[in-house]
């Protein structure tokens, strides 16, 4: 596999720079779920495979896919090929995947009972597939790019667990946080113990930043969000700071469509590294709102892989000089790259990102 690469070079280390806002030569780009459905490699892996769980389960076709997309592309970093749900699912839920639909427990959380009933699950043993895929892809990627570990957050993770499924506004859990507060606070309380420990683990196998999901962020108003996702990812940032192995790792957090009202700043306060952010705010205007406190993280619209590539190469110009000449930028996607999206502009985007990223990294110093 063609992947090492020479001890100096700069794709070695130029995401992690860009995370500690260090300077870099160019800008550094990974995207969401940048090893997935779009790949013909990965859907003949997963055809191999049997399923999507079958593929996640198996470390080293884990680590397979999770190497396609640098095969192919320029990119800065890999991420572990996983899922959130991996950890509702060691709790007992009864993870599955029906062909062509998403995600649905067979025993989702409904009732205080049920709640009372979850355990953390230990990552060495219950999650163990996920570690050796954190140690396989380390060992197989020999230094080339970093390799990011994730988890979702308390509150997306506990979204998923409260519907059984998939949601447009995941009506269950909501009436939960108004009806029964105390009952999702433990639910949630025991999902950021599980996080935590599932993160730490994934640190000491080998992955060299963290991220957390909190796709769902968004549906909670600012004082909802506060005390029901806010308080989780904060008590984790916390809780990684105390470890020996994970205090030292970039954290970047990615709450979707949490833009507004102090949010930024109050995710920045968390002390994480990094904000992933979303195409619903300019990276200009984010960055005067959090400062140079944090990296950030995105935020082109995942449609615009649709558009011509000299229209990506136009909306890639702009990105850059949204986010301005500051060291800190990591680019990527708003959110994950769709199924339908040909390879071909992904390759469009990963070069003008490093031809057009050198260029506005030059006029800021
Ligand atoms: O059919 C298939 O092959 C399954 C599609 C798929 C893939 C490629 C799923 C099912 N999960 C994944 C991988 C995955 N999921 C990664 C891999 C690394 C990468 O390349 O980025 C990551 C980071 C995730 C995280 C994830 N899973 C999130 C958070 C990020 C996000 O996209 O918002 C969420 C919400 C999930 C749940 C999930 N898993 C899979 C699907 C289709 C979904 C979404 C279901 C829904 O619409 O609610």
């Amino acid at each position: 596999m063609a992947l090492p690469v020479a001890a100096d070079d700069p794709r070695r280390t130029r995401f992690s720079r860009a995370l500690r806002r260090e300077a870099t030569d160019t800008t550094p780009v990974w995207l969401m779920r940048q090893a997935g459905r779009y790949l013909p490699e990965y859907r003949a892996t997963r055809a191999r495979a049997g399923s999507f769980l079958a593929l996640a389960k198996t470390p080293e076709l884990a680590c397979e896919v999770t190497l396609q997309p640098l095969l192919r592309f320029d990119l800065d970093a890999a991420i572990l090929f996983s899922d959130i749900l991996t950890i509702p699912d060691a709790m007992g839920l009864g993870l599955e995947f029906a062909q062509g639909e998403g995600p649905r427990f067979a025993r989702p959380v409904r009732s205080a009972a049920d709640i009372a009933h979850l355990g953390v699950p230990d990552p060495e043993t219950e999650l163990r597939y996920v570690m050796d895929a954190v140690r396989l892809i380390r060992h197989e990627l020999d230094g080339r790019v970093p390799l990011i570990g994730f988890a979702g957050s308390p509150w997306t993770l506990a979204c998923y667990m409260v519907e059984g499924t998939g949601s447009r506004d995941f009506a269950r859990i909501k009436a939960m946080a108004w009806n029964d507060p105390a009952s999702l606070h433990r639910l949630l309380d025991v999902l950021a113990r599980a996080v935590a420990a599932y993160l730490a683990a994934q640190a000491a196998a080998g992955a060299q930043a963290l991220m957390l999901f909190d796709t769902w962020g968004g549906l909670l108003a600012p004082p909802m969000f506060a005390e029901f996702s806010l308080r989780y990812l904060d008590a984790i940032a916390q809780h990684l700071r105390a470890h020996v192995v994970a205090a030292v790792l970039p954290l970047i957090l990615f709450a979707k469509g949490v833009n507004g009202a102090g949010q930024l700043e109050a995710l920045a306060d968390t002390g994480c590294a990094a904000l992933g952010v979303d195409w619903s705010i300019s990276l200009g205007e984010a960055r005067r709102r959090v400062g140079a406190r944090v990296a950030l993280q995105g935020n082109l619209d995942p449609a615009a892989l649709h558009a011509q590539p000299e229209i990506i190469e136009r909306e890639v110009a702009a990105l850059l000089r949204a986010f301005g000449p500051h060291p800190g930028h990591v680019f990527n996607l708003g959110h994950g790259i769709t199924p339908e999206v040909d390879p071909e502009s992904v390759a469009v985007l990963v070069d003008a990102v490093h031809r057009l990223g050198r260029r506005a990294v030059a006029e800021g110093g």
